[in-house]
């Protein structure tokens, strides 16, 4: 057995409908999956929900639900979104599943067993938006916290804690010695500064059941729970766990393999937690880490953050439902390189959708097949190699971007072979030899190099908007999905071969 691919994304809390910043990091995670798939990796792609807290807690009494109750009903709705989205998801994970709860627990109780824990009382002031302690080191320069911090109160409270802080050097060795740990890079440095320049405190692990009873009972303590991050984050083992990944189970055989994750995707938020929590966490269970954690940035709309209370959203499925799911991940990956933070406006998505989709490769899919069925019957003519070598250059970039997960850039790319080709339509003007009987056999290459060039951008297109790539290849006529990598070598079509219809991959809308 091999080892799969494994890639995670953050597992969303329930408190509400899902919002641009997730579905960008899903379709993103998704592209990654899809495109590995596509080279022929065998992979593992888990998302899932989070749904312990004391923000589900008081969600779910405002409703007048149990807790249990309110995130069912919520999971239903984010699980329909995964299909709304196409994604390629191997699992969905619930924290609230025993597969999940069980796994925390057994190795709540190994690592208490083993002395990583121990019981302080901690008074300080505590965020319960954020569920979180905060220091004097939080407060901004007038004293006051900052507002996303919500209500800060004091509290007085008996935990356990977790032995972080004798593990400092440790992953700053780590870090320093493993440069393709955390990217990109400026994320990475952020990380070693913050820990150079700070003494990391031990973590709490616990809330007391009286004050939060939504969380994973301590196995060895029944009046404390487990703090939210202890569980989230174990998420990405216990799955491989529930599915008998020997790694992580230490049976002696194995179902599945997929510890270490090659991938975890996160926002860049959450890097505290993913950089400096998980991997001490992972050392003290004796684990190996993830390969990487590849941190994105966040959306805002119109230049402000995106706020359910100001209204400030986009609802993807407002936008798919309007202009179809593929112009939906086309834009956010295009738009947004991973890494930087982006902004979302109406105009630029209508300006993308109107340029690069509809009159960059629909009109090119459209015109090089009507051709096609127009002067040739939707009959394959024989060979020619005129495009080939700007398609055989797509070809390799896009596999060197696939393999380094550098999506935006495949997309330009690719794109720059849409526009050579479109440009080739023009300079070719196959309207005109139609016209002419003498240039029959010139017509014949112009049509064979046009739908060579569209079958092999369907394949190269398929892990980004796999509806129009596998539309691409049924117009072609075409069986199946273009799925398959090494399929978009040039010279696929065959001579004699019969295409299907012709029809608008992007309809123009009058914007
Ligand atoms: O943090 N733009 O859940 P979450 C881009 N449950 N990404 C955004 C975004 C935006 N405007 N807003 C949120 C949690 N995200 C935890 C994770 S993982 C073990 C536990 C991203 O629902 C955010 O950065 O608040 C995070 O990666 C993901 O959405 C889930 O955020």
């Amino acid at each position: 057995m091999s080892k799969a691919f494994y890639i995670t994304t953050a597992i969303d809390y329930v408190n509400g409908q899902p919002h641009l910043g997730h579905a960008y990091e899903k379709i993103i995670t998704d592209v990654i999956a899809r495109s590995r798939r596509s080279l022929g990796q065998k992979v593992f792609f888990l998302t899932g929900l989070d749904e312990h807290g004391q923000k589900v807690q008081q969600a779910a009494q405002a409703e007048g639900k149990t807790p249990q109750a309110y995130c069912d009903g919520l999971a239903n709705d984010w699980q329909a979104f995964t299909k709304k989205l196409e994604l390629t998801n191997n699992d969905f994970v619930r924290t609230t599943e025993p597969r999940h709860k069980n796994f925390v627990q057994t190795i709540l109780a190994k690592l208490n067993a083993e002395g990583h824990f121990y019981t302080k009382t901690y008074e300080g002031w505590y965020s319960t938006k954020e569920e979180t302690f905060l220091t004097d080191k939080d407060r901004r320069t007038d004293g006051t916290f900052d507002p996303s911090y919500g209500e800060v109160v004091k509290l007085q409270e008996t935990n356990y804690w977790f032995k972080l802080g004798e593990h400092q050097q440790w992953l700053i060795d780590y870090i320093e010695a493993n440069p393709t740990f955390i990217q990109p890079d400026y994320r990475r440095n952020e990380v070693l500064g913050f820990l150079k320049n700070n003494t990391l405190e031990d973590l709490c692990i616990s809330r007391p059941a009286a004050r939060l009873n939504w969380g994973i009972p301590l196995p060895f303590d029944k009046d404390y729970v487990t703090y939210v991050w202890f569980d989230a984050l174990v998420n990405y083992i216990s799955v491989p766990a529930s599915l008998g990944d020997s790694t992580v189970t230490r049976c002696n055989s194995s179902k599945i393999e997929l510890w270490p994750a090659d991938i975890h995707f996160i926002g860049k938020d959450i890097l505290k937690f993913h950089a400096v929590f998980w991997p001490i966490m992972l050392k003290a269970m004796g684990l190996p880490l993830p390969k990487q954690l590849l941190v994105h940035g966040w959306w805002q709309k119109d230049g402000a953050k995106i706020s359910k209370s100001t209204g400030n959203i986009v609802d993807p499925i407002a936008v798919i439902n309007e202009w179809g799911l593929d112009a939906f991940r086309f834009y956010v990956v295009r738009e947004l390189d991973i890494g930087p933070d982006g902004n979302w406006t109406d105009a630029g998505f209508k300006a993308r959708y109107q340029a690069e989709l509809a009159n960059g490769l629909g009109n090119l899919v459209n015109r090089s097949l009507s051709m096609l069925k127009r002067y040739r019957n939707g009959i394959v003519p024989g060979r020619s190699d005129e495009l080939a070598p700007e398609a055989n250059k797509a070809i390799a970039e896009t596999r060197a971007h696939f393999e380094a997960n550098e999506l935006q850039a495949t997309l330009l790319s690719i794109w720059s072979l849409v526009t050579r080709a479109n440009q080739y339509v023009d300079q070719t003007a196959p309207f005109k030899l139609a016209k002419d009987p003498a240039q029959a056999k010139r017509l014949d290459e112009v049509l064979y190099n046009l739908a060579e060039t569209c079958r092999v951008l369907a394949v190269l297109l398929w892990p980004f908007i796999p509806q129009t790539a596998t539309k691409i290849y049924a117009q072609l006529g075409l069986q199946g999905e273009p799925g398959t990598f090494s399929a978009a070598n040039w010279g696929g079509l065959q001579v004699g071969h019969q295409i299907g219809e012709p029809a608008p991959l992007f309809p123009r809308k009058d914007v």
